[in-house]
């Protein structure tokens, strides 16, 4: 089915919610009426946890550039359910956040340390049991209080029964991973992203062979008015040069343009 879906082109979300949810539902009714044993539950867990990495992965290859944003994500202490977990935590991946994935069962002191030291923009909490609820609620607290503290969202099966929700303070109290993703993305989208040096390099290239066509000459011909080598014009144009600011100077002259304008992005 998977493969399936994958070859029709349905999304990496839509195969999450809409067949290994689902699929688990079942495992565990199958196992409430004794149909299915611990050993089978367990089988069909870890087949879903390998297939939504390997969808993960097949999402990614069409994956957005990484947005600058950091993400812990979590189950809270003594929760043992985390496949919901591995599913944000791809998703989240494959939206361009930068995820520390930290699984079951996350002690609450040693994840405010953790916190305290990475400093992420987000933090996810995620439970499963009603007896959690606590558990989440101080958790959140925690978090909250520590000075320059991350963002809180915290979710699971039951966040919209209101016994969930009473009391909890977070930034989010949700079931549904696109919403808070969604939410998530507002928390960066004004975040200037610096400009890396392939981007640089790549826009300085498309400006010098535009400009070089522009006056109908060969790239040695370019190579000849800036006295460097055609192979080193040519990598230039490709953007996989990465140039002097004295050859680009040379190139700029021979031009009739200056540094500033080939660097400049707009
Ligand atoms: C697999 C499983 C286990 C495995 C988990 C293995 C693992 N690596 O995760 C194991 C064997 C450990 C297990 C143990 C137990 N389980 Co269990 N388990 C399941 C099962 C079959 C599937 C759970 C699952 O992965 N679902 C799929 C995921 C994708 O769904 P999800 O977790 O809900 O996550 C989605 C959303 O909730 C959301 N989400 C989750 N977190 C967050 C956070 C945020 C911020 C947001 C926005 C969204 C969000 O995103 C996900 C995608 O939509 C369910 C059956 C069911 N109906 O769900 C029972 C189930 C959850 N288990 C149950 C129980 C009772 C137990 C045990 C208490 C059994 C026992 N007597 O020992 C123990 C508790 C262990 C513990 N200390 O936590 C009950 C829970 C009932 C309840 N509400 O209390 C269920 C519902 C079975 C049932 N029908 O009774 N279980």
């Amino acid at each position: 089915m998977v493969d399936d879906a994958i070859d029709r082109g349905i999304g990496q979300a839509s195969i999450y919610f809409g067949i290994f949810a689902p699929a688990l539902a079942d495992i565990g009714d199958a196992w409430i009426s004794g149909e299915l044993n611990i050993a089978a539950e367990h089988h069909a867990t870890s087949i879903t946890l390998r297939e939504i990495g390997r969808v993960g992965e097949i999402g990614r290859s069409n994956r957005k550039r990484e947005n600058g944003g950091t993400v812990i994500v979590a189950a809270v202490e003594g929760e043992m359910h985390w496949v919901g977990i591995r599913m944000i935590s791809e998703l989240f991946q494959t939206d361009g956040w930068n995820v520390a994935d930290l699984g079951q069962d996350n002690p609450i002191d040693d994840l405010a340390k953790l916190v305290k030291q990475r400093q992420p923009d987000l933090v996810v909490l995620s439970l499963t049991r009603p007896d959690r609820i606590p558990i989440a609620r101080k958790a959140a607290r925690m978090l909250k209080e520590l000075e320059n503290g991350p963002v809180v969202f915290v979710g699971g099966p039951e966040a919209t029964l209101p016994t969930f929700n009473d009391d909890i303070h977070a930034d989010l109290v949700s079931a549904n991973p696109l919403q808070a993703i969604n939410e998530a993305s507002k928390l960066i989208s004004d975040r200037a992203r610096p400009v890396t040096l392939n981007e640089h390099l790549v826009s300085f290239g498309i400006k010098v062979l535009n400009l070089r066509r522009h006056r109908g000459w060969t790239q040695q011909e370019l190579a000849r008015r800036a006295s460097l080598d055609r192979t080193y014009i040519s990598n230039v144009e490709k953007g996989r040069q990465n140039i002097t600011i004295g050859a680009a100077v040379k190139i700029a002259n021979a031009l009739d343009s200056n540094l500033a304008d080939l660097i400049d992005r707009n």
